[in-house]
């Protein structure tokens, strides 16, 4: 594969510093040695310039840093579509998770009907109107479906950037009270750990796959580690207990590769500063040597 590295050291979708960083860590942790160690080609495109700006939350909108969350995406979302014009696969480095916004803007004009795994312990289903915190990267996936503020739904001028029947959620297990109603009221796809548990994530990632198989033409992969348990990633904004386990993720990394569906990835919420000597940077690139392609034998 020809890959396309482009980190997003973005840290205004929520209020934990350090993120900004992710794109460095997941760097420090070899990402482009050991992709290229697999047999790829792999362009690291650098570091999108996210101008800095002053914390803001506007009550009217409850949404803080609207303006400069939505000048980073704007960026981001012309650079992931320059990348698949170019016929390479986009793999965006966090960065919190508001830059979905802005990987979907630019992922989702060249497919018909955009698939998208969203791997999280949270929903991130959030409008202004329904989120507890005000922070965007709560926001990312109700955005792409054309729900919050239109300087976020309306990036690349179009939305919906992805339809709800086209949305598989896994390790859910912290929604707030707006999400659990966006997912009832869209029949959006949802394996929280209830799921997991009781099926094994074989099963999950067998339904997933022939769920999106069947009715789309492209599936981009959201992964937040902090939808991993915090033993295994602890390098996160938001950790919640009771979390996929590394192995989970490794198998699951493993049938998104062998079902050939994927077309774009991001790895996002990695903050090294709360992290325990680059474990969760570390994890992410082991994550993304399975999704790539590497085997034992
Ligand atoms: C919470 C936390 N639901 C919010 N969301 C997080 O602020 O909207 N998403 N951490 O990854
Ligand atoms: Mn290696
Ligand atoms: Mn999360
Ligand atoms: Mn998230």
């Amino acid at each position: 594969k020809r890959i396309s590295v482009i980190g997003v050291p973005m840290d205004l979708g929520q209020m934990r510093r350090g993120v900004d960083m992710g794109p460095s860590a997941i760097r420090y942790a070899g990402v482009i040695e050991h992709l290229e160690h697999l047999g790829h080609i792999i362009e690291d495109l650098g570091d999108i310039q996210i101008t800095p700006a002053e914390r803001v939350h506007t009550a009217e909108t409850n949404l803080r840093n609207l303006e400069a969350v939505a000048d980073g995406n704007t960026k981001l979302a012309d650079i992931v579509n320059n990348v698949i014009s170019n016929g390479d696969f986009p793999l965006i480095l966090g960065g919190d998770h508001s830059i979905a916004i802005g990987t979907l803007a630019g992922v989702s004009q060249h497919y018909k009907n955009l698939g998208v795994i969203w791997y999280d312990a949270h929903g991130d289903l959030n409008t202004g109107e329904t989120s507890p915190s005000g922070n965007i990267h709560g926001m990312p996936l109700a955005v792409s479906l054309g729900i919050g503020h239109p300087t976020l739904v309306n990036i690349h001028g179009y939305a919906p950037k992805v339809k709800p029947q086209n949305i598989v959620i896994i390790g859910a297990r912290s929604l707030d009270d707006g999400e659990c109603r966006l997912i009832k009221e869209k029949g959006i796809r949802v394996y929280t750990m209830h799921e997991i548990d009781r099926l094994g994530m074989t099963k999950i990632m067998e339904e997933t796959i022939q769920y999106l198989k069947e009715k789309t033409d492209g599936v981009h992969l959201s992964l937040d580690l902090d939808g991993l348990d915090p033993s295994d990633a602890p390098g996160v904004g938001t950790p919640v207990i009771g979390g996929l386990s590394y192995r989970e993720s490794h198998l699951a990394m493993e049938m998104l590769e062998e079902s050939e569906m994927i077309t774009s990835a991001e790895f996002v919420e990695v903050n090294p500063i709360l992290d325990e000597r680059n474990k969760t940077a570390t994890v992410a690139v082991a994550l993304m040597c399975s999704l790539f392609g590497e085997k034992l034998l």
